[in-house]
């Protein structure tokens, strides 16, 4: 699996330079959700896609940017489903966004998912590896990514990350936020939700939450490229990962861009939206 996050470095380095540089603009373009492509989503896209149609051991690959799957190997190993560029929208911001892979053997469920990477683009590039634990890389001066630590969870936090419009939260989910809030807890959404969820993990935990909601009944992030990656990430990091009352990792979509409600926090926190949705 080395192959698979050494041409994930490469392409981190490629697309940080996109970032800083390229042109931030709309494509004529829609996605398989939807949403019109930024002309970055579409680069980020490419640039992946040729870096791992140079790794063997990866079968097949699903993009966020894309409707189908797009086999690279027959006798490979390795289903990868990717988000290029989760929250580009916030580079004309300048507010830092992250790439997202979930590196799956078998099928897209979430018990088969056996690794999870992303990419923070912010003031500096890191990247971390969830395997049986979670590493945290910097990218120096060499371009190289350089091991700085393991990342834990502590078994409660201080943050709380509240995603989704508010008028459209259920009224149980407005008043566990609230009480969340009134135990003191401080709030930190940025609307990309790998550097928001990239923080909880650094600052020690917290809530990150995007619930369904009237508007989104089934949630707005979507389960292969950005839910159950995180997921897995969060279960190693010592927290947990629910969509209320399931496990998030249990899931097994019916369709490659399907989405789930999602939360991801410190274990104290999940039991606590565990009280509210159980
Ligand atoms: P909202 C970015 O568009 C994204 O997919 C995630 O990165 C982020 O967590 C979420 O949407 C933000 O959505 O509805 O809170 O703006």
């Amino acid at each position: 699996m080395n192959e698979i996050f050494e041409a994930i470095k490469t392409s981190a380095i490629r697309i940080k330079e996109a970032i800083e540089f390229d042109d931030t603009g709309y494509s004529k373009n829609q996605n398989a959700t939807g949403d019109t492509q930024l002309k970055l989503d579409i680069k980020s896209d490419i640039i992946i896609e040729a870096e791992f149609k140079k790794v063997d051991s990866i079968k097949e690959i699903i993009s966020e940017e894309k409707e189908d799957k797009t086999p690279l190997n027959k006798h490979g190993k390795w289903l990868i489903g990717y988000d290029p560029l989760d929250g580009s929208s916030l580079v004309d911001v300048n507010l830092s966004v992250g790439s997202i892979f979930g590196i799956y053997e078998g099928d897209y469920s979430g018990k088969n998912l056996k690794a999870s990477v992303y990419v923070v683009y912010g003031p500096r590039v890191e990247l971390v590896i969830a395997t049986d634990c979670v590493k945290m890389y910097r990218l120096n001066k060499q371009n190289e990514f350089v091991f700085i630590k393991e990342i834990k969870l502590n078994e409660k936090g201080k943050l709380n990350a509240p995603g989704g419009t508010q008028k459209n939260w259920e009224a149980k989910h407005k008043e566990m936020i609230d009480s969340i809030f009134k135990d003191g807890y401080r709030l930190r959404y940025s609307g990309g939700m790998v550097p928001d969820l990239h923080q909880i993990l650094l600052k020690g935990g917290g809530l990150f939450s995007y619930p369904a909601t009237s508007d989104v009944p089934k949630g707005k992030l979507r389960m292969i490229f950005e839910v159950f990656p995180f997921a897995f990430v969060y279960e190693k990091a010592g927290g947990g990962a629910i969509d209320g009352k399931n496990r998030l990792l249990d899931l097994t979509p019916s369709h490659p861009h399907d989405t789930s409600p999602c939360f991801f926090g410190s274990n104290q926190e999940i039991e606590r939206v565990k009280r509210v949705y159980g």
